[in-house]
Order: C-alpha cells, then sequence, then structure tokens
C-alpha cells in the first residue's frame, strides 16, 4: 500500500506532518505491541474533519513513530517537552465566584495509562480486563472521602447506573473519531466508573485513556476540587506505576493529553459576554483558555453556558495550570459585570 490518502478537505495534523518520506520509514514498524503506524491514523483517515488524526497504541508508539509524532506535538503544543515536575502541592484560591452567579461547576480531570498494557485503541479483551481489575484493586485501597463505590457499565444494578447516568457522571460509547481508532472494541465490557460517596471524585475505567481521575464539585472552590485530586492522585501514584517518559510526561491516547494530561475547567454563564463574544474569545486567547460546549467536546453551547479550560497541558506545571484557570475566570467575570 503506497501513502494513506487523505480526503483533500481534510487539514489534520496528521496529513500535514505524515509525509511520503516520513510513512516510508515508519510502515514496516510495529510497536512492542505489535501495534502500527496504520493502525494509529485508522481516524484520521476516516474522518476527515480530524484535527489531530492519529492515537497512540502503547507508550512504544511515541518512541517508535516520533518521526510524524513529534512535528505533530511541537505544532499541537507549541513545546516538544515536559521538563517540568508535578505540582499537587495543595492551593490557596479565592473562590472567583462567592455569590454563585457564573460558575455552575467545576471539574478537573488526568489521565493516566498503566506501565506495560496496550493503550485503550489496542487493548485485546484479556488485556482489558487485567487493566480493569489492577486499576480496581487499587480504588479499593483509597482513603477518606476518596473511598466508594465502582459500577461496573456490564454487572452494576441498572438503578445504579441510571442514578450515575441522571447526574452526568458516565462515560459514553466513544464518538466516530474514537470508533474509526479501534477505542469502542468489546463495549461496554471492562468499563466503567468508580465513585467516591458524595460523587465527587470518579474515575473512569477504560475510555480514551486507562484512567480518567476527575474531581468536580457544583461549585467555583477551585481549592478544594484541585486539592482533592492533589490528594487521589498523590494516592493512586504509591499503588500504580504509570506510562510515562522524561521528555513527554505522562503518555496517553492522544497526543493532545500528554505532559500533565490536566483539563481543568468551569461551565460558566455568561449572558452578557455571549453577546459580545469578540470579547469573550480575545479574553480566552489573552489567558490561553479555550472554550466548548458543556456537552463535552465538539458540541455546541447552550444557554449561555460556555466550558472553559485551560489550553496548555505540556511543559507546564499542574498549579500552573490552576492559577492560570483562575486568572482568567476572575478577568471574565469582571468582564462580564462590568457590561
Ligand atoms: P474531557 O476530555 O475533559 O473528559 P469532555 O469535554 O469530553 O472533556 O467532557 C466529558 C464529560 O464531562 C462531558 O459529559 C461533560 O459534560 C462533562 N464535563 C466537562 N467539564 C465539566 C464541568 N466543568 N462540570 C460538569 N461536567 C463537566
Ligand atoms: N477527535 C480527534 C481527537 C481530538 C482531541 N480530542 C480527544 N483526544 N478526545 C481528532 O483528531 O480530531
Amino acid at each position: 500500500m503506497g501513502h494513506p490518502d487523505f480526503s483533500k478537505k481534510s487539514r489534520s495534523l496528521i496529513k500535514k506532518h505524515l509525509t511520503e518520506n516520513i510513512y516510508e520509514k515508519l510502515r514496516h514498524l510495529s510497536t512492542l505491541s505489535g501495534f502500527t503506524i496504520d493502525q494509529a491514523i485508522r481516524s484520521g483517515l476516516k474522518n476527515p474533519d480530524s484535527s489531530i488524526g492519529i492515537y497512540a497504541g502503547d507508550e512504544d508508539s511515541y518512541k517508535k513513530f516520533n518521526p510524524v509524532l513529534d512535528p505533530i506535538i511541537l505544532d499541537y503544543h507549541k513545546n516538544t517537552n515536559h521538563r517540568v515536575g508535578s505540582d499537587f502541592k495543595p492551593l490557596a484560591l479565592p473562590d472567583p465566584d462567592p455569590a454563585g452567579q457564573y460558575i455552575r461547576s467545576t471539574r478537573i480531570r488526568l489521565a493516566r495509562n498503566l506501565k506495560g498494557y496496550s493503550f485503550p485503541c489496542n487493548l485485546s479483551l484479556n488485556e482489558r480486563q487485567k487493566v480493569e481489575d489492577k486499576i480496581i484493586n487499587a480504588l479499593d485501597c483509597l482513603p477518606g472521602d476518596l473511598k466508594g463505590a465502582y459500577a461496573s457499565f456490564e454487572q452494576a444494578e441498572a438503578t445504579h447506573l441510571y442514578q450515575l447516568k441522571k447526574q452526568n457522571l458516565l462515560f459514553k460509547k466513544g464518538d466516530r473519531f474514537q470508533e474509526a481508532a479501534g477505542f469502542n472494541l468489546d463495549f461496554p465490557r471492562h468499563r466503567g466508573v468508580f465513585h467516591s460517596l458524595d460523587k465527587q471524585f470518579l474515575v473512569w475505567i477504560n475510555e480514551e485513556d486507562h484512567l480518567r481521575i476527575i474531581s468536580m464539585e457544583k461549585s467555583s472552590n477551585f481549592e478544594s476540587v484541585f486539592n482533592r485530586l492533589g490528594r487521589a492522585i498523590d494516592a493512586l501514584s504509591e499503588l500504580l506505576d504509570f506510562a510515562h517518559d522524561s521528555n513527554h510526561g505522562f503518555l496517553t491516547s492522544c497526543p493532545t493529553n500528554i505532559g500533565t494530561t490536566m483539563r481543568a475547567g468551569v461551565h460558566i454563564r455568561l449572558e452578557k459576554l455571549e453577546q459580545k463574544k469578540e470579547l469573550l474569545h480575545k479574553l480566552a486567547k489573552q489567558h490561553n483558555l479555550q472554550i466548548r460546549g458543556t456537552g463535552g467536546e465538539k458540541t455546541q453551547v447552550k444557554k449561555a453556558v460556555f466550558d472553559i479550560s485551560n489550553r496548555q497541558r505540556l511543559g507546564i506545571t499542574e498549579s500552573r495550570i490552576i492559577k492560570t484557570l483562575h486568572k482568567g475566570i476572575t478577568a471574565m467575570i469582571h468582564a462580564e459585570k462590568s457590561l
């Protein structure tokens, strides 16, 4: 097979950076788990509107395919390395919306993959079960307010799953980008959601990464949400080994998430700024924030409620991300009040 035939309409980074020379270099290679470049780019080939178009099938993908992954990482992150340590030192931050006029909820998530296992788009059923079992055993050891229950998509009581769904705490089957990449193989087998008793701490198992570690509150209390996540990742890091390298930081299925893997965001109602989109986008750009709909990635904004989160994940510490978000959201609330 010659060079992959990306659609003329495609503007993806994989199309931009997978030159004929690089493809010739990579086409006969496979990673330690047998994953190939052709498997990695399935999604970008099938979905011309992909922004990235490639997913890693294991940690070795970042070594074997680095001739194309590194240019993509530089293009997306404007940086190629994550030579900063992790920083989850507890923060003291003033509440940016103490009267609760604007911010509906605050959510911070991390992605992690277990060292030595294929990533979710490249997992056999047997391996996926081993990943699920390993993570559940670690979650059983969490202390204090992180203690909770696991809702397996296959075995949990329907009422339990229904309750979690109603509270928007479950994840759905992968979208068409993830479907084309192989993330939905055997769905919903060996997938599920762990939640603390107060439902402010969640772990999604075998979604786009082995773990999506989430701290969230229907509040604007950045300090409480961040400090809970810090306690959780410190505990889980004692129990599990995560895929990581000194250059890229923590390794994820999608190259957009490497480094800290952190997306910290709020759902915030900004009725006046919705009528002044150019000002809203100017403020987002100034503070290096991204805007999406509240229904998840690539969804539309509804009723002037925006999902606003950090853009930078690589080459920055976790506490710097929160401080950046805090400063940007404070500026947006100030602008909203002054309109
Ligand atoms: P991520 O990649 O961080 O998981 P998505 O935008 O795909 O981001 O969101 C995943 C799910 O989490 C969606 O159902 C979305 O509604 C929910 N979510 C994201 N941010 C928040 C938030 N600040 N408050 C409440 N729910 C949120
Ligand atoms: N939809 C894929 C991935 C974009 C980044 N989002 C993730 N990883 N969920 C694309 O190439 O557009």
